[in-house]
């Protein structure tokens, strides 16, 4: 037994320190736009082993797993004194989700979690479930965490064991170890997920971006990504609540849609990211898609390119909900790199790079939806059509220069 016991213990030591000290690399050439790296950066199998196991052998004499993990997705990110920081969402087997920041040097790849999870201090109202927290540097010197709280529906019959309401839960920190839980966030909607904190005061306010919704899982008359103002940050209210960016028929955010990071300031407006979802025979396909608001009124679209930016490819379409992809972290470096995290099918998460250049390219000049087959085959149209001018730009000098050097010849 103790023989047995031994191998099997250093048999997974190994295979985790393996996965821990893997290198990543791109994947492909990626589109121009950003480049996928070929892997996760983390899952479950990246929760340290300490955490799982009782490595007491006369405790736990076969070595069974006494806390299984099931996946690690939906992470908020930050630069933190120099080191990429993933807030992850850890999912165990019981289904109960609980916060665990990992740190990277590079931000691509040996992300390894801190020796504890998060202590989330709770309201008075304790929390079922937390989860997809955004992480956010507000000009008031604050780091500030805002997720998803869920609890069970009051006054549901006890034969209802699955109705839930969805709130925002906000907490603060100044280190990223210590969390200062503030109220949750109240506002006009019965439900909300997906809400995050405006990096900057609006009016001396402090901005949210919000997911009315009227159901748990339906968006119901909630119509997309929302915006309100509080006065406090302590007792955060939001009084009125007007939309920003709807959900809309036959786009990639027809069903609903929700912020994903806090967005990226940029000289030309401010980028965002976000998931939209639509109904297929298949279920739910979640996708993330990008547009950019005004500097002078955050509320204003004023850049929206066409469908989505990201969509799941391969293994990303598999997992515990499959076909989705969602993001609530990235990170703009000092030197204009951006790193997006992205979770897959709510099993794992991934990193893909960028530039702020050329999100802001992609934002500003990719064509906006037209709404109708017809505008699609319009736009490609310009495309081609200026191709050919571009051509034939080209080919005038070497057509002069070919009949010229024949009346030479001649
Ligand atoms: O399962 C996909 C996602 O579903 C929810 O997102 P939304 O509120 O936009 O539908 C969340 O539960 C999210 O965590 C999950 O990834």
């Amino acid at each position: 037994m103790k023989n047995e016991f031994n191998y099997r213990l250093s048999q997974l030591e190994a295979m985790q320190e393996l996965l821990l000290t893997k290198s990543n690399e791109m994947d492909g050439a990626g589109n121009g736009l950003y480049n996928r790296y070929k892997n996760p950066v983390l899952t479950a199998d990246h929760v340290p082993l300490n955490w799982r196991y009782d490595f007491n052998e006369k405790d736990n004499p076969y070595l069974i797993q006494r806390f299984g993990i099931n996946a690690v997705l939906n992470a908020g990110a930050i630069k933190w004194r120099g080191k990429y920081l993933l807030m992850a969402r850890v999912e165990g087997y019981d289904r109960k989700s609980f916060f665990a920041i990992a740190e990277s040097l590079n931000g691509i790849d040996n992300f390894r979690f801190w020796d504890y999870p998060v202590n989330m201090p709770e309201t008075a109202q304790p929390d079922v479930n937390v989860y997809d927290i955004r992480l956010v540097e507000h000009e008031d010197g604050w780091v500030y965490g805002l997720f998803c709280t869920e609890r069970r529906a009051v006054g549901v019959p006890e034969s209802d064991q699955s109705s839930a309401v969805a709130q925002c839960g906000i907490a603060r920190t100044k280190d990223m170890l210590n969390w200062e839980r503030l109220a949750d966030l109240v506002t006009p909607s019965p439900q909300q997920r997906n809400v995050v904190l405006h990096p900057e005061f609006v009016n001396g306010k402090y901005a949210f971006y919000t997911r009315p919704q009227d159901g748990f899982i339906d968006a119901g008359r909630g119509g997309g990504i929302g915006y309100g103002l509080a006065e406090n940050i302590e007792n955060a209210v939001i009084i009125e609540e007007k939309l920003l960016d709807r959900k809309l028929y036959h786009t990639v955010y027809e069903l609903k849609n929700g912020l994903g990071p806090a967005p990226i300031k940029t000289q030309y407006g401010w980028v965002h990211l976000a998931h939209g979802v639509r109904n297929t025979a298949a279920g739910l396909r979640y996708v993330l898609y990008m547009f950019m608001t005004s500097l002078n009124d955050i509320t204003r679209v004023i850049h929206k390119p066409a469908g989505y930016f990201m969509a799941p490819e391969g293994e990303e379409r598999i997992g515990d909900v499959s076909n989705v992809l969602f993001s609530n972290g990235w990170i703009a470096d000092e030197d204009g790199n951006v790193y997006i995290y992205y979770a897959s099918s709510d099993t794992r998460v991934h990193v893909a790079t960028s530039t702020v250049d050329r999100l802001v390219d992609y934002v500003m000049i990719n064509p906006p939806d037209g709404f109708r087959s017809s505008a699609s085959v319009a736009t490609i149209t310009t495309i081609i059509d200026k191709n050919r001018q571009l051509n034939e730009t080209l080919l005038q000098p070497l057509l002069a220069g070919a009949s010229k050097n024949g009346k030479e010849t001649k």
